[in-house]
């Protein structure tokens, strides 16, 4: 029962793709299954799964589907009439979008009119229907055996109305910005949705990020207040957060516990749908972090309806996502997502490999209360950030599911705010390595370089079509840029920054991006970023960052660095422009290697060929394709000397 779905003139019709092998869920995937990925196995969901699955078989996702593509007002009013809104949205104008910019500027709007709070919606709606006992937040701390906590939705919901009084007290209105620089401990989905309440606009900083880093977002949106703790324990290590943001700022913050004097009530301020929710910088092909803004109704009902599908939630499902807060996944699918639901969340403080790499599974089986690692609670695996290859895929469907467990492989970004192809697990096959088919309402298309859609089995520029609910709205006091890097490469649609190919049964394969944004370890690094740091050493003179593989993170930087005349290259000095990017940005972004470079390979206006530098770090030499239009070719034969010296 394996259907092939194809786009024709904004109809969706459905074809059955040529036979394929399959292994059924309950069964493990050989290591050969994986490696050729034109004969991959499918995993097929087993009978019993799919039968209790929401979406249970390719037909409803299908029906579903072509709803949501020629009906997209209808159906995403019946999903939004399941949360409260204040004031209904305005019925003849579901949503109204121009995603042409050759059509004036581009917009989006969900749900206009209505008016609503996502944090009355995760909080006040669940404890209404009668679910305030149950577990919203499990605890856990970096340490094993120590201080673990929880809150159920009523205790959630007086947390988050203290400290959404306290921020009243201290002068947050509504629109007012908010950043939190917090590690994972349960105060900073209370702040999101202490913020939420009142109509503040939170902006979470990684708390991974250096005091620069959140210097240079601090000053672009302009917040009111900056709410921090003291320090985190992360590992064996202690990390005292406040010093950083003391760092940041001119003033020290305020000090002290002050929010328990407060009141465990708090008004929500009903705010419209199209009200912006939070802004959350991300890296871009510029040094510029770009500060994604999404709005409050469509957000709403984009992360509850894929958290929902993606993970086929039930109400007794104890749900762990080990994204932090302080990326679009901590957003989308640590706090807003489930609670949304009204399910159970873990956080977890600390680093997964902590005090050692079972520490996940010790989770797993802490909150099903089973025998150590056995990890028979799992029924669904979610993965994102990444390309998953194949050869992991098969470790995290063999080892990690017990061959049990299907995999959500979610494809989507900061900008998209929610699962955009994603597996559905009950409804489709899956094969290793593949994010699949689009969620409801979302229609992909790969496009060539002229920006001309590809039929059926192709390769290309992934770009989206129409608008969805959790679409981002804008960048934060930057509409040209939002239009110029989104909307103006492939006029008409929304570009990812992603390649992508369609396989001939209509399944997608990501390919990674195709702009100058690095992912390493699932984190989005601007190759300017990591240039701008470098070359602000004062002995540094001109950088160019590339990414090159990387068996474990996917993706490592590879930094080429000149250097100010007359002075040497050492290893004190490699140590110390790998610092000033760990200084500059934060940890995560310190190249893995630098290659002193006596010059950089450009063209005759000056533009640097990253083309030529991506195979000299990769040692791809044989191809290193014409290099006869450089100023000055001999230097690629000196890069090449002294590569690995
Ligand atoms: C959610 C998130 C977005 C970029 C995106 C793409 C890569 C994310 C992926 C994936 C292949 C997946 N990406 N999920 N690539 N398969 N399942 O990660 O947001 O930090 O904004 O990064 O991550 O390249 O464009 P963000």
């Amino acid at each position: 029962s394996n259907l092939q779905l194809r786009h024709v003139e904004g109809v969706v019709t459905v074809a059955a793709p040529p036979h394929a092998k399959g292994v059924t869920l309950g069964e493990p995937l050989s290591s050969d299954d994986a490696l050729d990925p034109h004969h991959l196995r499918l995993v097929v969901p087993s009978h019993q799964f799919s039968q209790n699955a929401l979406i249970p078989s390719p037909d409803k996702y299908l029906e579903m589907y072509k709803r949501s593509i020629e009906d997209p007002a209808g159906f995403w009013s019946d999903i939004a009439s399941q949360f409260f809104w204040k004031q209904p949205w305005n019925a003849y104008s579901v949503f109204s979008e121009n995603l042409d910019v050759r059509n004036g500027p581009v917009h989006i709007q969900w749900f206009k009119g209505g008016s609503t709070n996502i944090s009355y919606n995760c909080l006040d709606r669940i404890v209404e229907s009668g679910y305030g006992d149950k577990i919203a937040l499990f605890w856990e701390a970096n340490d094993p055996g120590v201080g673990a906590t929880s809150l159920t939705y009523n205790q959630l919901l007086s947390r988050v109305c203290q400290l959404a009084n306290y921020l009243k007290h201290i002068g947050v209105k509504k629109g007012d910005a908010v950043v939190v620089y917090l590690p994972m401990l349960m105060e900073l989905p209370i702040t999101m949705l202490a913020c939420a309440r009142i109509g503040a606009v939170h902006s979470v900083v990684f708390a991974g990020f250096s005091a620069e880093s959140l210097a240079q977002r601090i000053v672009d949106c302009k917040p009111k207040v900056v709410i921090t703790c003291n320090a985190v324990k992360r590992g064996s290590k202690t990390i005292h957060l406040k010093d950083i943001v003391d760092g940041a700022l001119l003033q020290s913050a305020q000090n002290g516990d002050v929010v328990p004097k407060y009141p465990t009530h708090c008004e929500v301020e009903w705010v419209d749908a199209e009200d912006p929710l939070f802004l959350l910088y991300t890296s871009g092909s510029t040094g510029k972090p770009k500060g994604v803004l999404h709005t409050t109704g469509g957000y709403m009902v984009y992360t509850a309806t894929t958290f929902k599908y993606a993970f086929d939630y039930k109400p007794t499902d104890i749900y762990w996502c080990t994204a932090d807060c302080g990326w679009i996944t901590g957003h989308s699918y640590v706090t807003y997502g489930p609670l949304l639901n009204g399910a159970s969340v873990i956080i977890y403080e600390g680093a997964p490999n902590y005090p050692d790499s079972g520490r996940c599974w010790d989770i797993v089986d802490k909150y099903k209360y089973v025998t150590r690692y056995s990890r028979e609670s799992l029924r669904i695996l979610g993965s994102v950030g990444e390309p998953i290859n194949p050869s992991a895929w098969r470790w995290f469907y063999n080892v990690v599911g017990d061959s049990r467990c299907p995999i959500s492989d979610t494809w989507w970004q900061t900008e998209t705010g929610g699962f955009m192809i994603t597996p559905l697990p009950g409804a489709w096959p899956q094969k290793p390595g593949s994010a699949t088919f689009p969620f409801f309402g979302v229609q992909p298309v790969i496009v060539d370089e002229k920006g001309v859609e590809l039929e059926g089995e192709c390769s290309g520029y992934l770009c989206v079509k129409n608008s969805w609910p959790g679409a981002f709205r804008t960048l934060y006091g930057d509409h040209e840029r939002y239009e110029t890097t989104y909307f103006k490469p492939f006029p008409g649609y929304y570009f990812t920054g992603d390649g992508c190919s369609r396989d001939k049964d209509g399944y997608h394969w990501l390919t990674g991006r195709v702009d100058d944004v690095i992912n390493v370890s699932g984190h989005r690094i601007g190759t300017a970023e990591v240039e701008s740091a470098l070359v602000s050493h004062p002995k540094c003179a001109e950088a160019a960052v590339v990414g090159v593989e990387h068996e474990v993170k996917g993706q490592a930087i590879y930094a080429f660095v000149t250097l100010v005349e007359g002075v040497p290259y050492s290893e004190e000095l490699r140590k110390s422009l790998v610092l000033t990017v760990r200084e500059q940005i934060g940890a995560f972004a310190a190249p893995d290697r630098i290659h002193w470079a006596p010059g950089l390979p450009k063209t005759r206006s000056g533009k640097i060929m990253r083309r030529i530098l991506r195979k000299i770090a990769s040692r791809q030499l044989n191809e290193l394709g014409d290099t006869s239009t450089l100023a000055d070719p001999s230097i690629v034969d000196q890069l090449i000397a002294l590569a690995d010296s």
